[in-house]
């Protein structure tokens, strides 16, 4: 708790100050949307994300997570690089958002006492900024805001103060389908309901094995997440851009030849870290697959001895695909 407790106004104008470009508060009440939740694990939508399904009570609960919460602050903060190629753009810049989030946050705590989240908690972030006022869940199930359109990273703290809660947002998707209808690999079944197993994003980041031989094809360019769903929102005429700079990569066949030492101090630092050699490789192999270039055969014909085995496999589907 701070020694001296903030109003609402002071603790908005101190997170405007550290940079974030939305901030909105509403109460510790269970999330509006705690039911679609379960009914997406009762599916199985969640794929091999096992943790959500561990501390699905916790999700649902906000006092279960912190037992004084009063206030929940949720925080934006525009991340939109422009265009990019192969990789998502939430993870094109040199840092990984966790980090920036995280010193922001950290600073922001010290008004409001508790404790801050940013991916990395038992928070269903994007029904509590809708709730805080910061933003809409589009079909797409992204947090969208009707000023800086779907780019933007969210946080949350959990606060022991008594704060006011601002107003919810209203739902502003209309009779507009495009993201649902633009995804590759259908994976939007229904309005609001994502099947992760299906999505790119996913396949190419969350799940650690073989991607499915059927959905190969349909991953295209994407070595790191995708943007599909997001990039055709019509709310995005309201993005501008953001200090996260899209950094040079070189030619993907020359990752094929990298060993971990050279991965690691590569992408240390951002997300594309966390998901290994083994992983970036496995995606790489699937592009090279895709991409109709012959001029990829050589690399992928020496990742047919790489050390590891999930690479070797990627490898040897991308060499008969071309
Ligand atoms: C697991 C996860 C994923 C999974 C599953 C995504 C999903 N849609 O569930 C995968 C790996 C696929 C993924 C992908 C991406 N993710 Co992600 N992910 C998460 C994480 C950790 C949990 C999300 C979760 O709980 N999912 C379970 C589902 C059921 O919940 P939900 O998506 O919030 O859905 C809610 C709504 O659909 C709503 N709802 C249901 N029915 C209805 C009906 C109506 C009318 C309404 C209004 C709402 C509504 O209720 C649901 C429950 O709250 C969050 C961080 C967090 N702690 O929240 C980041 C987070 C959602 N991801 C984020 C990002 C950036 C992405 C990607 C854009 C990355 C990329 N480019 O590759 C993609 C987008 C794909 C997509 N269309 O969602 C951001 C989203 C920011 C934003 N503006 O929304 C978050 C918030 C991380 C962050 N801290 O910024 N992600
Ligand atoms: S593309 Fe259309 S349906 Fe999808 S989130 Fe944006 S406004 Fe909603």
């Amino acid at each position: 708790m701070p020694s001296n407790a903030f109003t609402a106004s002071e603790i908005k104008a101190r997170a405007r100050q550290l940079g974030f470009d939305l901030v909105g508060i509403t109460t510790a009440a269970p999330p509006p949307h705690a039911g679609q939740f379960q009914q997406w694990l009762a599916d199985k939508f969640h794929g091999e994300m096992a943790y959500l399904e561990r501390n699905a009570e916790k999700r649902i609960a906000p006092a279960k997570v912190l037992a004084d919460a009063k206030s929940i602050i949720v925080v934006g903060l525009n991340y939109y690089p422009g265009k990019t190629r192969h990789i998502a753009r939430y993870a094109v810049s040199g840092r990984d958002y966790h980090d920036v989030m995280t010193t922001k946050l950290k600073q922001l705590t010290e008004f409001t006492g508790g404790l801050w989240y940013v991916d990395t908690g038992p928070i269903l972030e994007r029904d509590l900024a809708q709730r805080a006022g910061i933003g809409f869940i589009g079909k797409h199930t992204n947090l969208i805001s009707r000023q800086l359109g779907n780019w933007v990273f969210l946080g949350a703290i959990l606060s022991p103060l008594e704060l006011p809660a601002d107003k919810p947002e209203g739902e502003y998707c209309g009779t507009c389908r495009r993201c649902m209808d633009v995804c590759p690999t259908r994976a939007i079944v229904a309005p609001y309901r994502l099947d992760a197993r299906l999505c790119i994003s996913y396949l190419t980041i969350e799940l650690k094995g073989s991607i499915p031989v059927e959905l190969r094809p349909l991953i295209g360019d994407r070595v790191f997440g995708c943007d599909d769903c997001l990039e055709v929102c019509p709310w995005n005429r309201f993005a501008r851009l953001a200090q996260f700079q899209p950094r040079e990569l070189p030619a993907l066949t020359d990752f094929l030849s990298w060993d971990d030492a050279k991965f690691k101090s590569f992408f240390a630092g951002t997300p594309i870290y966390r998901l290994k050699r083994r992983g970036f490789l496995r995606n790489v192999c699937v592009v090279l697959g895709n991409s109709g270039d012959k001029a990829a055969l050589p690399a992928l014909q020496k990742a047919l001895d790489d050390p590891e085995p999930l690479v070797r496999e990627h490898a040897a589907w991308a060499i008969s695909r071309l």
